[in-house]
């Protein structure tokens, strides 16, 4: 893994410095929970929600469930839910793992958000489906197993809200429909198939399509496949809420792009000016920063890092169809972004609103003036 270029590092510190005036500055001291106001209630004010990620597993740090309990008004489950982790075959279901994380929820009064029915990325999907004998009728025996996974698992979790139905099917690299098994014999209507089902067993959930574009140059592809993508789905009467934005926002290895010019943030803009106007919801669905890059010194990176997000949260929230905000989990030791290319310095990363001491860091204060000055929804 590079780190960023010294011309992508300046521009980074260009835009964190035009925005450090905005950042509230913490110091170590900063109290394990933040202000008074939780993020939450300060989303609350301005008519949003905010929330995070939760595993299995953090249900066992007493801790993590405490962030969660006060910081957040929704959960959604990383991994718990996915098709891999709920069917080992086609009439096997599991659900152990995610009704834990539903009855931690309902305890303690989150909402609730199912990650994902359908990743398009065929890595992703159980062994027995990719194996799957699929007999004379391939595309009436995919539909069946497509129908039986989402049936199932919604009519499980009516107390879901709001569901990512399919999960990045389209191309970053060309903004074209990502090829499946399932597109092979299904064609791109594949997709609207999954909608129909999900609205047919949830008619009253938020269906969400989730996928990764970004502000950064380097996504533009994505962001105009994404684009024509929700276009067709709107075009066709496919049962689409929302558009999921991810925001991983931060480095990327494999596309060290300076991204803050104004150039940038205008295309950003403009693209989320276009999907509103299809009559598309919106939602923060992933968000952290990927600190790769920035200088070791935790307190410069902390502001950084802090100032980065601020810049892409204001304008990201300026869209009043956006109603919530959720990270990718809370606390920096257990981020998904700690075992991809690791930090040139060996440190580890910093990348969501609790350092891995559960202290609130300038990310958190970024996120809460995010919030407390966005437009009133
Ligand atoms: O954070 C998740 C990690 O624990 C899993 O191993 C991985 C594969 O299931 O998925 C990670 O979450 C991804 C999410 O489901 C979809 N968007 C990208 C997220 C980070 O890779």
């Amino acid at each position: 893994m590079s780190p960023l270029s010294r011309r992508e590092f300046l521009s980074l510190a260009a835009g964190a410095m035009a925005a450090a005036a905005s950042v509230p500055r913490v110091g170590a001291t900063a109290s394990p929970a933040g202000p008074a106001q939780s993020l939450n209630a300060t989303a609350r004010a301005r008519g949003m929600r905010f929330g995070s990620a939760m595993s299995f597993a953090q249900l066992s740090d007493p801790r993590y469930c405490e962030l969660m309990r006060t910081q957040c008004g929704i959960m959604v489950t990383e991994n718990a839910l996915k098709w891999p982790q709920t069917q080992s075959g086609p009439s096997t279901f599991t659900f152990g793992h995610g009704d834990a994380l539903a009855r931690f929820a309902a305890e303690n009064g989150l909402l609730l958000r199912g990650h994902n029915l359908l990743w398009q990325k065929s890595r992703y999907l159980p062994d027995w489906v990719r194996h799957y004998d699929l007999g004379a009728q391939p595309a009436k025996t995919l539909e069946k197993l497509l129908y039986a996974h989402i049936t199932t698992e919604i009519k499980h979790y009516p107390q879901i809200v709001s569901w990512d139905v399919v999960n990045e099917a389209i191309s970053a690299r060309t903004g074209a429909l990502r090829e499946t098994l399932f597109t092979r014999d299904l064609g791109p209507e594949l997709i609207d198939f999954c909608y129909h089902c999900a609205r047919a067993a949830a008619p009253h959930a938020q269906l969400v399509y989730n996928d990764y574009m970004n502000w950064q140059p380097y996504s533009r592809a994505h962001r105009d496949g994404v684009l024509r993508f929700l276009e067709g789905l709107r075009k066709r009467n496919v049962p689409v809420d929302a558009l999921g934005i991810q925001s991983h926002i931060g480095a990327n290895p494999r596309h060290p792009d300076p991204p803050l010019g104004r150039p940038q943030k205008m295309a950003w803009r403009g693209f989320l000016e276009a999907v509103t106007g299809l009559g598309y919801g919106l939602l923060i669905t992933e968000f952290d920063v990927n600190d790769n890059g920035l200088p070791s010194e935790p307190a410069l990176r902390d502001r950084l890092i802090a100032a980065y997000a601020r810049d892409y949260l204001d304008i990201t929230l300026s869209f009043r169809e956006l109603k919530d905000v959720l990270t990718w989990g809370l606390v920096d030791k257990y981020s998904w972004l700690q075992h991809i290319a690791p930090r040139a310095d060996g440190t580890p990363k910093r990348p969501l609103p609790f350092d891995s001491h559960y202290r609130a860091t300038p990310l958190y204060f970024a996120l809460a003036e995010a919030l407390r000055t966005a437009p009133a929804r």
